[in-house]
């Protein structure tokens, strides 16, 4: 098993129940058992400004897919909740990214793990740092990099949590 953490955004229609519904399918994926998730976040949008602000927050998982099995996964799942790929850094109704796979590094034509473009987002990195506040990246510490945006005008925590608990 390894441990892995997830990047979830969403900044279309009722975000907070996308990723909420993003939760839940990944807590019921074969292969997967979700440990922890991250407070909601709102965050300015990266790379393509003229959109309106995400909702972001990190999973933390334990899983025994590969990391190329648990990407097939993630876009299950964003098919499913009506992601569609047209423009680069676009709206979307929910986004899912491999961001950590235990200490593996990947660099293939699929997939980069660490996810290269992290150390740059604070709506990835403030919430990853809440979860694991001790984490070294290739770039620096979590810890200082997350610090570099937050507190911030780009990014508001919200005190709403996403409820991630299997009903008994
Ligand atoms: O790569 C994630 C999708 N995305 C986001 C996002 O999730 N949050 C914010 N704030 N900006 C983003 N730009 C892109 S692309």
């Amino acid at each position: 098993m390894t441990i892995a953490y997830l990047g979830i955004g969403s900044n279309i229609g009722d975000k907070r129940a996308y990723i909420q519904a993003a939760i839940e399918k990944i807590s019921l994926a074969a292969g997967i058992k979700l440990l922890r998730v991250a407070s909601l976040y709102e965050t300015a949008p990266w790379g393509k400004e003229d959109q309106d602000w995400f909702l972001n927050t990190v999973a933390e998982i334990d899983t025994d897919l590969t990391p190329q099995m648990l990407l097939q996964e993630l876009f299950k799942i964003e098919q499913e909740l009506g992601r569609i790929r047209n423009i680069r850094w676009g709206p979307r109704t929910i986004d899912l990214d491999l961001l950590l796979y235990g200490e593996e590094t990947i660099d293939s034509a699929e997939l980069q793990v660490p996810h290269p473009r992290m150390a740059e987002r604070a709506f990835v990195l403030v919430p990853l740092w809440e979860l694991c506040p001790d984490k070294i990246l290739p770039q620096g510490s979590l810890k200082d990099l997350a610090a570099r945006y937050f507190p911030g005008s780009d990014i508001r925590k919200l005190t709403t949590i996403i409820d991630h608990h299997k009903p008994l």
